[in-house]
């Protein structure tokens, strides 16, 4: 097969939710030299997309977006250990969670295994993470960075609820607070009173380096 065939190969296979194939092409993408990255922007991600397009005009439903998510969860795993491929010192440490409400975490994964190879400590609360175990996570962990995904119109609000819980714990000013998933944007973030926000998992590693570098020289 040629990388194009590959690439093509595992968007078709990842719109269907054929977590098999997607994992076998993923591996034959890898033995062929293909980067894992173009593998993830060039072919993974713009197929959830697709399928994501596809149940908002109602052509597709849940299961769709299900087995299309695990199949794409499945290279994820593949890819894991070699986009997180580091041999530097921990650069700071980042707790990170899917807000309450909301299922969604691949692209909070993504962002963990990207955060993980630049040389960041990831904690990750995982998904429908409610304000008190953010804070417990906080108190246990002393992160530099408290990073909080919504991927959901509706769980939006809860950046405002975590960061009042936050606020209200005597937190606040202990951490930088990110946000980020497909729904959020700079105002949203700025209404929240979150410190930073990133539209992707490469600039939410760029800012997390930036805020980091800026805590340890003030
Ligand atoms: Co759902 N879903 N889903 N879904 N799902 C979306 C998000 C949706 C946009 C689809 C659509 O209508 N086009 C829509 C939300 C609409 C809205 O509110 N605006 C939607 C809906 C409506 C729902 C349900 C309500 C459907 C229903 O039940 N009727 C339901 C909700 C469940 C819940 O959470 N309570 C639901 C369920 C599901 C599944 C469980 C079936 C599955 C999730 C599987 C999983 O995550 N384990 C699923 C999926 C797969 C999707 C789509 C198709 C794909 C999401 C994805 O993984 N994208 C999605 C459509 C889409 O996004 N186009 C959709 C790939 C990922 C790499 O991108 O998540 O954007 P993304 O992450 C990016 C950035 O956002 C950013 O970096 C990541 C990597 O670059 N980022 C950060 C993320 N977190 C960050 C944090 C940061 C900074 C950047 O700082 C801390």
């Amino acid at each position: 097969m040629t990388p194009d065939e590959i690439l093509k190969g595992l968007y078709d296979e990842t719109m269907v939710g054929n977590k098999p194939a997607v994992l076998a092409l993923t591996q034959a993408g890898l033995d062929a030299g293909i980067l894992p990255e173009t593998m993830l922007f060039e072919a993974l991600i713009p197929s959830l997309e697709e399928v994501g397009a596809r149940f908002e005009r109602g052509d597709w439903f849940v299961p769709e977006m299900l087995i299309a998510g695990k199949a794409m969860a499945g290279a994820l795993d593949l890819l894991r250990p070699l986009l997180a491929q580091t041999g530097v010192e921990s650069v700071g440490t980042f707790l990170m969670g899917t807000v309450k409400g909301d299922v969604h975490d691949i692209g909070k994964n993504l962002v963990n295994i990207m955060l993980e190879g630049a040389g960041f400590t990831v904690i990750d609360l995982g998904v429908q993470v409610p304000p008190e175990k953010f804070i417990a996570g906080i108190e246990e962990h002393q992160p530099d960075i408290v990073g909080m995904s919504a991927f959901l119109t509706t769980t939006m609000p809860m950046f405002k609820a975590n960061i009042n819980a936050i606020e209200k714990a005597g937190l606040r000013d202990k951490v930088v607070i990110m946000v980020g998933g497909a729904p959020v944007t700079q105002e949203y973030a700025d209404v929240c009173g979150a410190d930073g926000y990133a539209a992707d998992a490469a600039t939410a590693v760029r800012k997390a380096k930036d805020f980091v570098a800026a805590k340890r020289a003030g």
